[in-house]
């Protein structure tokens, strides 16, 4: 990102806890990714699977690709030389896999292994990988990257963000309903290789797919801090 464009998108992103980078990549990098996502996919055998998690440790281009200069770039000016890809997830929505998703905020984190310490739980495991709820401020360090496979216009399901509402810590469950219905909603559409920034705690949601096409997103999440007590995230 040039400085200029760099700290307007920063600025936005503090402010509204979202922001849109356009495509900083070479079309090649996005093909070679989209494709190494693909070539894993049909390796698990799920032609038509939602989502899959873990990608950072099972696919060497998708964590080549975490550490590329353009993901650098945005991830160090937003955290710093310490950061570093903690969680992956795919998501594939697609006629045959639709679904919608509710307002919501992402309060968990992937860790290697269970060890109970104050201020993290509950616990839970997630298609074979440990999750655990962690204190605010540790959600509050974590910038996620949503990388864009293919368009996703409006119709194709796009994620929606309720602006600022990541700056009030983690809310209790009977309040999400409620600041979705009070909150301004904007939609972030996005062309392919644009990149969604977010904060975990931002309400958002997405709309189902009503286009016949694919539409894939890489969700990489970064976090410039180590975890307490002998925690360690997964996929560091
Ligand atoms: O990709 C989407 O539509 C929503 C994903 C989501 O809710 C999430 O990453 O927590």
């Amino acid at each position: 990102m040039a400085f200029l464009t760099q700290s307007k998108v920063i600025k936005e992103f503090e402010q509204n806890g979202f922001a849109l980078v356009r495509n900083p990549f070479s079309d090649a990098r996005i093909e070679a990714l989209t494709k190494a996502i693909e070539s894993f996919r049909e390796s698990q055998k799920s032609a038509v699977f939602a989502g899959f998690r873990n990608l950072l440790k099972e696919c060497s281009t998708v964590k080549e690709f975490a550490k590329s200069r353009e993901i650098r770039e945005i991830v160090v000016a937003l955290q710093g030389e310490k950061s570093k890809p903690v969680r992956s997830i795919f998501f594939d929505k697609t006629p045959a896999s639709n679904w919608y998703v509710t307002w919501h905020q992402d309060l968990s984190i992937a860790v290697e292994q269970r060890i109970d310490t104050e201020g993290f739980g509950p616990w839970s495991v997630k298609e074979g990988t440990i999750h655990t709820q962690p204190p605010r401020e540790i959600l509050e360090n974590i910038v996620s990257l949503r990388i864009h496979l293919d368009p996703c216009p409006a119709e194709n399901g796009a994620i929606k963000f309720i602006a600022g509402s990541h700056a009030n810590g983690i809310l209790e469950s009977a309040e999400v309903p409620k600041r979705a219905e009070t909150g301004s909603v904007t939609e972030c559409p996005a062309e392919k290789g644009d990149v969604i920034l977010m904060r975990p705690l931002i309400l958002h949601s997405s709309s189902k797919s009503t286009t016949p096409d694919h539409r894939r997103v890489l969700h990489l999440e970064f976090s410039a801090i180590d975890l307490p007590n002998g925690l360690n995230w997964t996929e560091a």
